[in-house]
């Protein structure tokens, strides 16, 4: 290691804090000061203007290579953001570390080749890690701490999806995954178990722990997920402030609007525990990601002006002495100038045409390189590839402690090593293959002991376990606290407070006129007042807490702000203030579902991340859910995140005047396809407490990785007292709720009815007793989705179990000898109900809320999508003329009866 690189600590600490300094407004020199200024109105006066700003945009990038930056600039030229001089030594064994680099890139590369030539088109992608792997080896051999010895005290680290092959190599190294696995990447049915294509912790539990390849999620989860760190830490629940969040994402990345969404909050919650480092390779899938532009330059004002550290590692030690040696700022400007396409293109072409084009444009630039050869200009390295410029880059992140979140921006190039095979070309991002000219190649570049007979196989290589690189490598995880990444499979359970708890809850609740979502926050209420519990409740609300009338919980709780409350509320002299507190437990997110998921996502894998079971419970306009940020709960399901969602305002006729863009029929049909997730739309209060209590015992005490999702309704209405033994039924998703005998019946039929629907479906029952003098019995359907999901597995077991005895489905037990018609209706698409169609056991129809909704009442809402009491009705006189056992007359009769217009517009297309 030169000296020249290795400075004192002291000065590497001042230049950290040099970073980012704001500009100080104590003048020590007023002498000084005032002929700069006198200096300053000479120009101005003489030359004007823009002579005027050309010097100050002189002096400021002269300051910039100095590393002298202001908080208030947010572009800096176009070099590195830490100048050689306070560059930190290296202290890691460069040999060996670039050893076992060369040694992960071939199995990486081999995993993905061999795959492909195996047949069967399953893929993967060689260039993405290609490009960040010393982005990755310095990281894990320096910094990534591992879990330790508790388990628990590890950073959270969100991998770049895409750069999976380059983590199974590392992990193939470390002895924890065997060829096998890696010979069965992307083939995860094979026997002796594959590798999941991304980051998958469903797929891999003890491996993967947060899903990343849908673009733009990881860094989002990434910002609420050290936010979250610190709500833990500010609520004394655990010292987390030795934990960092790192987020490796790609510049392309960069354009989802989930990816830099979320910055602001970063700031201005002060996250120092955070770093997305951002993998700057100049390109996404089909090209250049700012051909005309440049990306790195892009970021960095959007992160500055965010109030970020920003750390740009352009340039690797090759530039350092040719930039030192300009002292005319020429290089530094040329840098400048050069698009993004035009780097790219250099990239691939000799160095010949680099010292034309790139130096040529200025005689003074190709002066400067006319010592240089050019096989020396072509293998001048970007900044993501030299590792002490990352270490450098990666320590000063880690120790700047300034009170804000820092990106590095690291440049590379995409299929870096591939040469021929896909280094920077457009095509390199589904570059699969390699021929034995290229294998050749790359095995020579990077070394690898693999004979020239054998290369052409593409064999992974593995050194011998007393091999310096895997004692190395070895050593250095145990020193930083064990593998990363890791996720136990194994975690602390909670004894929970049991439905008999909460009789009184339900007992406050009984015959009264209420709505479900004052049922849910009671509950909610009661939860985090629990002796038990209560710490452990996180209530999650994008700002829509005195929609669902949770305003009550802002005094009691406290809103979480880690600054505290810096001002004196409005509404101080209310019972219901708006108090912020750095104890306080809600997480009030402003209007952002996104964020309010990503915080859920943290909170809800708390269990697995900290050891602690944290109970997430995030309430939102059911709209905005499911439909919005779907995304983010699939990566819930994926990350095997626990915890309640509860849908407010749910229903497309309980919700009146909002209308179109708020009245939620689909979420429940969206959430069929989510596996984890278990969806509820109960009618009664009882029903919800049952819901949640029951959500807890499954989730926390008995350690199920699993969602409960329960729609909340705002229409009021009364709430009966709790029949009894009906729990079973409610958590297995039906119980009969209300029989109605008629003397000398014609008929009995079967109505389910859901939510504030099932009031229609009782209002029906009594029509049809006084009017027709037809029986029924009138059905709570609280999750149509648990009851099929039962009714399929059963019915498949016994497709596969033919000379077994038949297993019964919850479904086939509680309607055994009942006799149809069955009629449903609720308050979500038909499609909801449609789904038991197969194992109703008997004429089954169903009504439901299809079509765009609208403003109105209720009743005529109900009316209008047909699932009001009279709709019912006379689809149940329908269906038993059907039977034979009315006429069509007697239909017809009926319609006209009860003032029905057969004529009105079909809901489906209105
Ligand atoms: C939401 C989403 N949209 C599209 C894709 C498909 N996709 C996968 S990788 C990729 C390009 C990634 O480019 P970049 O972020 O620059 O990463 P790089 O591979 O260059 O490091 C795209 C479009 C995806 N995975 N997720
Ligand atoms: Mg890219």
């Amino acid at each position: 290691m030169s000296e020249s690189k290795t400075v004192a600590k002291a000065e590497v600490e001042q230049h950290l804090g040099e970073l980012t300094k704001p500009v100080t407004d104590i003048d020590i020199d007023v002498t000084e000061t005032s002929e700069w200024l006198a200096s300053l109105d000479y120009v101005l006066k003489s030359k004007g203007p823009d002579r005027v700003r050309f010097l100050i945009e002189q002096m400021r990038d002269r300051a910039a290579e100095e590393g002298i930056q202001s908080a208030e600039d947010t572009k800096t030229p176009y070099v590195n953001t830490i100048p050689v001089k306070d560059q930190a030594a290296f202290p890691g064994n460069r040999e060996i570390e670039r050893r076992i680099k060369s040694i992960v890139r071939w199995n990486a590369m081999a995993m993905v080749v061999r795959a492909t030539n195996r047949g069967g088109g399953v893929g993967g992608h060689i260039s993405t890690f290609a490009s960040s792997a010393t982005l990755y080896e310095i990281g894990y051999n320096h910094f990534f701490k591992g879990r330790g010895e508790d388990g628990y005290s590890g950073d959270t680290i969100y991998f770049q999806g895409h750069a999976s092959p380059g983590m199974y190599s590392r992990a193939f190294l470390e002895g924890r995954l065997t060829e096998e696995n890696l010979e069965n990447f992307r083939r995860e049915l094979s026997p002796g178990g594959g590798l999941s294509s991304y980051p998958h912790p469903w797929l891999m539990p003890n491996f993967w722990e947060y899903p990343t390849v849908s673009m733009g999620l990881g860094p989002i989860m990434a910002i609420y997920q050290a936010r979250f760190n610190e709500y833990l830490l500010d609520r004394g629940l655990k010292d987390t402030s030795g934990q960092k969040v790192w987020a490796f994402l790609g510049d392309g990345e960069c354009d989802e609007p989930e990816t830099l969404g979320a910055i602001g909050l970063a700031a201005r919650e002060k996250l120092d525990n955070l770093i997305f480092v951002i993998n700057c390779n100049l390109q996404r899938l089909d090209g250049p990601v700012r051909g005309n532009a440049k990306i790195i330059q892009e970021l960095e004002s959007i992160f500055r002006g965010a109030g970020w550290n920003v750390i740009k590692v352009i340039w690797g030690d090759d530039w350092d002495h040719l930039l030192a040696k300009d002292t005319t700022g020429l290089l530094a400007k040329r840098m400048n100038e050069v698009v993004d396409g035009q780097y790219q293109k250099y990239t691939g072409m000799p160095g010949s045409y680099i010292r034309e084009h790139f130096f040529g444009k200025y005689p003074e630039l190709l002066k400067l390189v006319e010592n240089y050869s050019d096989e020396k200009l072509e293998k001048m390295r970007r900044g993501g590839h030299d590792p002490e410029k990352v270490y450098a880059a990666y320590k000063t992140a880690t120790e700047l402690n300034n009170g804000k979140p820092t990106v590095i921006l690291a440049k590379t190039v995409k299929g870096y090593g591939l040469g021929e095979a896909g280094e920077g070309r457009n095509v390199a991002h589904n570059q699969k293959k390699m021929n034995e000219e290229e294998l050749l190649e790359f095995r020579t570049r990077f070394g690898i002991p693999i004979s020239d007979e054998e290369v052409g196989k593409a064999p992974f290589y593995k050194p011998p376990e007393n091999s310096q690189e895997v004692k190395y490598m070895k050593e250095r995880r145990e020193l930083l606290g064990g593998p990363v990444p890791s996720r136990p499979t194994e975690h602390p359970t909670m004894e929970v407070p049991t439905l008999d708890d909460y009789r009184k809850v339900i007992k406050k609740l009984e015959n009264k006129n209420l709505s479900t979502t004052f049922a849910v926050v009671q509950t909610l209420i009661a939860l985090c007042r629990d002796k038990k519990i209560g710490k452990y409740m996180v209530p999650i609300v994008p700002d829509e807490s005195r929609t669902f009338g949770m305003e009550g919980m802002f005094r009691q709780f406290g809103i979480y702000a880690h600054s505290g409350q810096l001002y004196e509320p409005v509404d101080s002299e209310l019972v219901t203030y708006y108090k912020e507190a750095q104890d306080g437990q809600i997480l009030e997110e402003g209007i952002t579902e996104a964020g309010s998921m990503s915080s859920f996502n943290a909170a809800g894998t708390a269990y697995s991340k900290h050891g602690i079971n944290m109970i997430p419970f995030f309430i939102y306009y059911s709209m905005f859910g499911f439909q919005r940020i779907g995304d983010l709960i699939w990566a819930a399901a994926d990350m095997r995140a626990k915890g309640f969602l509860i849908g407010g305002t749910a229903g497309r006729t309980s919700l009146n005047g909002e209308g179109l863009q708020h009245q939620d029929g689909h979420s429940l049909l969206n959430a069929i396809a989510f596996p984890t997730v278990r969806s509820y739309d109960p009618a009664f209060a009882y029903e919800v407490v049952v819901i949640i209590m029951e959500g807890l015992k499954k989730m926390y005490q008995e350690g199920e990785e699993c969602i409960y999702y329960l729609m909340a309704e705002n229409d009021p209405y009364d709430h009966p007292e709790m029949p009894e033994g009906c729990e079973d039924g409610i958590i297995k998703g039906m119980y009969r709720y209300k029989s109605r005998d008629v003397d000398n019946a014609r008929s009995r039929v079967q109505l389910f009815g859901s939510g504030a629907i099932l009031n229609s479906a009782l209002a029906a029952q009594e029509i049809l007793a006084e009017k027709y003098q037809i029986a029924s019995d009138v059905w709570s359907v609280t999750s149509y989705t648990q009851l099929r999901r039962d009714a399929a597995t059963c019915e498949r077991w016994n497709l596969l179990h033919p000379t077994e005895t038949p297993r019964k489905s919850y479904l086939e037990e509680v309607l055994d000898g009942v006799e149809g018609p069955f009629i449903a209706a609720s308050d979500y698409v038909r499609a909801l109900g449609e789904q038991l169609a197969p194992y109703i056991p008997g004429d089954y129809y169903v009504l439901g809320t299809d079509g765009m909704g609208r403003s109105e009442t209720r009743e005529a809402l109900r009316r209008h999508f047909e699932v009001d009491a009279e709709s019912i009705t006379i689809a149940t006189l329908s269906r038993l003329a059907k039977a034979g056992v009315l006429t069509p007359k007697d239909v017809q009769d009926a319609i006209s009866e009860l003032g029905y217009d057969a004529e009105k517009t079909d809901p489906y297309f209105a």
